[in-house]
């Protein structure tokens, strides 16, 4: 909710990335079309024709098994001018073939940078006793592979900002740990890129792009979607944020989890660098690894969060059911505020209410109940009522003010609302660098901010979030009170026959 102009975020996620027309210059490209092979285009940095003849023998049966949506694979080292060697990658793009060649790295052979990690890493994560512990490997991990001097490891919050978990730096290195970033750093394209093509390096952020040429009439250069190349030359506002970070050269690896970008690994240094191929294809797969760990972290804690709330809902539904039965006696279970971690509850029959814990006083507790009930939904809950219910007037000295409410009605006909209530928790928010500063320049668009200095923002008047485990925990309580409700209206019945 950073109140930036529409139009000005609307240029960040205008910026055409997946098809730039041009490469960065630590490389070569050339594109061929997917049926016959003829060449389509070149980057304009080939110091002679490239001889495309003499790869006849193995490219046309090592091109054919290329598919579509599919991440680059190593198709063979080339000589060049002067006897340099080139390794070549290769991968489909709609129509096309496209052909990497970056400078050839000496093969690894044993010392491959992946086996260490199935031997010695992935034991270590798997034995990893909390996400946040599984950060913790990945970016020490990620800098010994790579040896950049920092490494982070971030993670999106429901309102897309990034918050920096785990980090390891070298000295000179400013510390990001525990900041966040606006959301607006990593507009929704790009963000949609990064679940497809999970790897992205930026040797040096002052480079000038070498476009493509194209040599097939039929083909313009921003016509050749670039979205698996490594070679992909960057949106120039990104790599301006990068100078302004201080940043030249950069490796991101995204987290995604459930389908989602669930965060990113970024590498930083001050310096350029540049990871060669087999480095790079182990980074990738250590982030695949982080993500699947998260995901089964993240599932395992959600059961089991479950589990334990059914286990208060059946505790509570069985004592009701062994006491007389009505609404109000569930005002006084404590397992009620369990259920919702909640330290107030209310039960709201019309006029009449009950609570347990910290409640506000009545008045408030029934206008909640009818803005509960005005939803229209089975369930109504806030983490900031002063915003969707401001107070009429200051509270009273010594008045709860609930900043938080989790309502589930049980009656179409009548006002009767279950509630809870959670107290204000006041937030600061570290963040790197102003967030609600735009840098308009002399072009009239937006810039990345200059400064990345810590920026305290306090955040007043929210309660901790309604976990969805908890809001499910209330739905599971309203059908358990509406069965419990319609016995008691059918036993009335009976007897009054
Ligand atoms: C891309 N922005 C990115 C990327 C990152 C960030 C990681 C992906 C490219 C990469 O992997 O390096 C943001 N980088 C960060 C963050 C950290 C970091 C949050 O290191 C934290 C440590 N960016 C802006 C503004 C605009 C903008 C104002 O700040 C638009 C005007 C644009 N950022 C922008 C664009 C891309 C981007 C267009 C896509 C770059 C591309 O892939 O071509």
């Amino acid at each position: 909710d950073l109140p930036l102009p529409d139009a000005d975020l609307n240029d960040c996620a205008d910026e055409p990335i997946r098809v730039p027309g041009g490469i960065q210059p630590h490389g070569r490209m050339l594109v061929l079309a997917e049926g016959d092979g003829r060449l389509v285009a070149l980057s304009e940095n080939w110091a002679e024709a490239p001889p495309l003849p003499q790869w006849n023998d193995w490219l046309p049966q090592r091109v054919a098994a290329l598919r579509l949506g599919e991440a680059p694979v190593p198709l063979g080292t080339v000589t060049l001018e002067r006897g340099t060697r080139w390794d070549v990658t290769g991968h489909r793009a709609p129509g096309l073939v496209v052909l990497e060649l970056e400078p050839a790295a000496p093969p690894l052979g044993l010392q491959a940078p992946v086996y260490g990690l199935a031997h010695h890493w992935l034991p270590r994560l798997q034995a990893a006793a909390s996400v946040q512990a599984l950060l913790a490997l990945a970016v020490e991990e990620m800098k010994r592979l790579t040896g950049f001097g920092r490494c982070l490891a971030y993670r999106f919050d429901e309102e897309d900002h990034g918050e920096v978990l785990a980090e390891v730096l070298d000295e000179g290195y400013d510390a990001y740990l525990g900041h966040h970033f606006p959301a607006a750093d990593l507009p929704a394209q790009a963000r949609q890129l990064y679940l497809l093509n999970q790897i992205r390096l930026i040797p040096d952020a002052r480079y000038t792009p070498v476009p493509l040429r194209c040599v097939d009439a039929a083909w313009r250069p921003t016509g050749m979607d670039l979205s698996w190349a490594a070679l992909r030359s960057v949106s120039p506002l990104h790599l301006e944020y990068m100078r302004n970070m201080g940043t030249l050269a950069s490796m991101s690896v995204s987290i995604t989890v459930r389908g989602r970008l669930w965060g990113l690994i970024s590498c930083h240094d001050h310096a350029p660098r540049h990871v060669p191929f087999e480095t790079r294809v182990a980074c990738e797969h250590l982030g695949r690894l982080l993500s699947l760990q998260i995901e089964a972290r993240e599932d395992n804690a959600e059961v089991a969060r479950r589990l334990e709330l059914r286990r208060i809902t059946l505790e509570l539904v069985s004592r009701l059911a062994d006491s007389d039965g009505t609404l109000r006696s569930l005002a006084a279970e404590p397992a009620l505020l369990r259920l919702a971690r909640a330290t107030g509850a209310a039960v709201v029959l019309d006029g009449d209410c009950w609570t347990l814990g910290e409640c506000p006083p009545a008045a408030r507790i029934q206008a909640l109940a009818r803005w509960a009930t005005q939803q229209d939904r089975e369930v109504a809950c806030s983490d900031r009522v002063e915003q969707v219910l401001p107070l009429p007037a200051p509270p009273a000295e010594g008045d709860a003010v609930a900043a938080g409410v989790l309502a589930v009605s049980i009656s179409q006909v009548h006002r009767h609302v279950v509630m809870w209530f959670r107290p204000e928790v006041v937030q600061t928010v570290r963040w790197a660098g102003e967030p609600r500063k735009p840098v308009q320049q002399g072009d009239g668009r937006l810039h990345p901010r200059r400064s990345f200095a810590s920026w305290e923002e306090l955040l007043r008047g929210r309660s901790l979030p309604w976990a969805p485990s908890e809001v499910s925990a209330a739905l599971e309580l309203r059908q358990a009170l509406i069965g419990i409700v319609l016995r008691r209206a059918e036993e009335m019945a009976e007897f009054a026959t």
